[in-house]
């Protein structure tokens, strides 16, 4: 199955697969993210989970990788390496309203290495997503904006303002739920302000197995212990994932 998702990610640096979530697995997300962060008090209140895929109160959400509609375009735009970046977390109105690329480079040795495209140190496929779930419609302006195709370009340590003077327009992605979002780490991105006060979604990674994937693994663990306040070193795949994982040929 292709559908031509690695021309529209090649050329647009995100692609959206329209209704992969059934409205079942929506309604019990919404519930459980109200559950975790107690949505009663939290209402309007910015909440975030890091590492949520390893937390038994959140195992619900390892049925994602047994859907089709969703993993079978991963792995054909991961040329049937797909594998899990380490990197999970479930929000309730979190919004990173400034543009950003999600590349993880933290305690990655880029001596010898780098991510951006037409760099002679990239060898290999850069093809590490951000899968982007919001949970109620964005009709209005609220979801997710991206700046199409800024995924290839050179923006390494450049200043906001330089980034809001490249002159791409910032699309506004006007999603439903059900929606899934995925994006080349490098497309400058950001969110939006909703005034609902329950904006929910899972944001986690998954790329290609190379060597982009593995150093994005070891920038991900890195910010989440740091997050939960765990020594970097104690970060371990829960053996139930590490289980889902395998049976849907899933690497990690
Ligand atoms: O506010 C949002 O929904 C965007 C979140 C985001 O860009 C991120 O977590 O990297």
């Amino acid at each position: 199955m292709d559908n031509g998702y690695k021309d529209i990610m090649d050329n647009d640096g995100y692609v959206i697969l329209k209704n992969a979530l059934p409205q079942k697995m929506v309604d019990s997300y919404n519930t459980m993210i109200g559950n975790y962060f107690g949505l009663g008090k939290a209402r309007g209140e910015s909440r975030w989970k890091p590492d949520a895929f390893n937390n038994a109160a959140l195992f619900e959400l390892h049925k994602l990788f047994e859907l089709k509609d969703f993993t079978e375009p991963l792995q054909s735009l991961t040329d049937n390496k797909l594998m899990y970046l380490h990197h999970g977390d479930i929000h309730l109105n979190f919004t990173a309203i400034n543009l950003h690329d999600d590349c993880q480079e933290r305690g990655t040795d880029t001596s010898n290495y780098s991510w951006q495209e037409d760099h002679p140190l990239n060898r290999e496929p850069y093809r590490c997503y951000t899968i982007a779930m919001y949970l109620q419609d964005h009709d209005d302006d609220t979801g997710l904006s991206v700046m199409k195709g800024s995924h290839k370009l050179s923006y390494t340590g450049m200043t906001r303002e330089n980034m809001h003077k490249l002159e791409i327009p910032i699309t506004n992605l006007n999603t439903k739920m059900g929606d899934v979002v995925i994006f080349d780490c490098r497309l400058l991105h950001k969110g939006n302000k909703d005034g609902r006060g329950d904006r929910k979604a899972i944001y986690f990674r998954m790329g290609q197995k190379n060597i982009h994937s593995e150093n994005h693994i070891i920038g991900a663990v890195t910010r989440q212990q740091q997050e939960n306040n765990q020594p970097i070193n104690a970060y371990k795949i829960h053996p139930e994932f590490q289980a889902v994982l395998e049976k849907n040929s899933i690497l990690y």
